[in-house]
């Protein structure tokens, strides 16, 4: 495929991922200004790199012709949240929502992955209007919690670092970080009721200072 008909392609997925940063953050924005708890701590998102979609496309034996219909998370979208139950509230509102499909669900929290990645996946259809005309591409939504945020940004370099020949002893001190940070999720959850009420006071206060 040429440069050009990359460009071209890739536009709809980062209109995509615009589109959906503005979203969640708006949800986040919303309940805060009105003084109530957000499931939503923070939003990232980005378009996968065309040497990354390739490697990819590779990978799984998937044809140029087949990526947009097999490659999953060229447009990918992060939400980060304070508590795993904030986790599941994420995931009915975006199942709740008129303006995206979920197609399907990966649960990598009860079915942690090898390396110990935890995270909720949810992969939706979402429909683009771009200058070319209409489309519904893709998108993966990965919702997780910052200690799980945490432990995946490091991995990833490391893992990044090493290709695929990541030493034993490392993989298995990543394991056990990934075991101490859902300890650590757990143990918020425990104190969750709390942390929220604490949470919602501080904010009011800080709209009523902002306000004099
Ligand atoms: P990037 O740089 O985030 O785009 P596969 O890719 O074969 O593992 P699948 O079904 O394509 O499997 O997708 P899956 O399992 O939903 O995972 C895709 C994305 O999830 C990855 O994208 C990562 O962002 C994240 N992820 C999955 N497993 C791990 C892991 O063990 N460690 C970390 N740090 N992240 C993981 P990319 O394309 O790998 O990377």
């Amino acid at each position: 495929m040429e440069l050009i008909e990359w460009k071209d392609l890739l536009t709809s997925y980062e209109y995509a991922v615009e589109e959906l940063k503005v979203k969640f953050k708006n949800i986040r924005n919303e309940l805060k200004g009105r003084g109530e708890y957000s499931p939503i701590e923070f939003v990232t998102g980005r378009v996968k790199k065309v040497s990354s979609i390739i490697a990819k496309a590779k990978r799984l034996g998937v044809s140029i012709d087949e990526i947009e219909e097999k490659i999953e998370d060229i447009a990918g979208i992060r939400i980060m949240c304070q508590f795993v139950e904030d986790i599941y509230i994420v995931t009915s509102l975006i199942r709740s929502r008129k303006d995206m499909k979920v197609v399907y669900e990966k649960d990598y929290i009860n079915n942690y992955k090898e390396s110990g990645y935890r995270s909720y996946h949810v992969i939706i259809k979402y429909p683009i209007q771009t200058a070319s005309g209409y489309k519904e591409i893709l998108a993966e939504i990965q919702i997780r919690t910052l200690a799980m945020n945490f432990w995946a940004t490091i991995e990833h370099s490391l893992r990044y670092k090493y290709d695929k020949f990541m030493p034993q002893d490392i993989a298995q001190r990543l394991r056990r970080a990934a075991d101490a940070a859902f300890l650590l999720d757990q143990e918020m959850s425990e104190i969750r009721e709390e942390i929220m009420k604490a949470q919602v006071i501080f904010e009011m206060k800080s709209m009523t200072t902002r306000d004099i």
